[in-house]
């Protein structure tokens, strides 16, 4: 049902989604919604306020789904955030760790939040899953702007 017609297919994106373990790293405001700079700056910060707190992070899982990055805590199930994929302006991998990544996360009350994340296995492979989202959600976007054209 969900191949476009640039042929794209997001039958893994459907129902639950596409499932990542990972972790949280943290998660901060930043002053605008893309720069990989000032992502890299609040990765390396969040990254030593968890070394500073000496605490496990928070074990989560990560789902991709057709309209939005679901995050859930992975002991109670309880959900931690919803990031509508429409609302995720950048996304920038962590040149000096192949497990971590983040992204921006523009609220409605347009506040850029970055979410660090490091994941269990390597993190261009959840990236390269995002892009992949990213794709087909502007294909349905314009397949839907086709057909109301038409
Ligand atoms: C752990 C080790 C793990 C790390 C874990 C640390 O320290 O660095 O690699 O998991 O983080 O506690 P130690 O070797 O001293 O046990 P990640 O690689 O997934 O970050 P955590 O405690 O936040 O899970």
């Amino acid at each position: 049902a969900a191949t476009t017609a640039n042929g794209s297919n997001g039958k893994k994106f459907e129902g639950e989604g596409l499932p990542f373990k990972a972790k949280l790293i943290g998660m901060e405001d930043l002053s605008i919604d893309r720069d990989e700079k000032i992502c890299l700056d609040s990765m390396f910060k969040l990254k030593a306020v968890v070394r500073a707190r000496g605490e496990h992070k928070q074990k989560v899982q990560m789902n991709l789904t057709t309209t939005a990055v679901k995050i859930i805590d992975d002991a109670t199930k309880a959900s931690i955030a919803t990031h509508e994929i429409e609302r995720i302006s950048f996304v920038v991998i962590d040149p000096r760790d192949t497990r971590a990544f983040g992204y921006i996360y523009n609220t409605t009350d347009d506040r850029h939040q970055f979410w660090a994340i490091k994941t269990e296995r390597a993190a261009a492979v959840t990236v390269l899953a995002l892009k992949e989202l990213f794709e087909f959600a502007f294909e349905q976007f314009t397949n839907a702007e086709k057909a109301r054209e038409a």
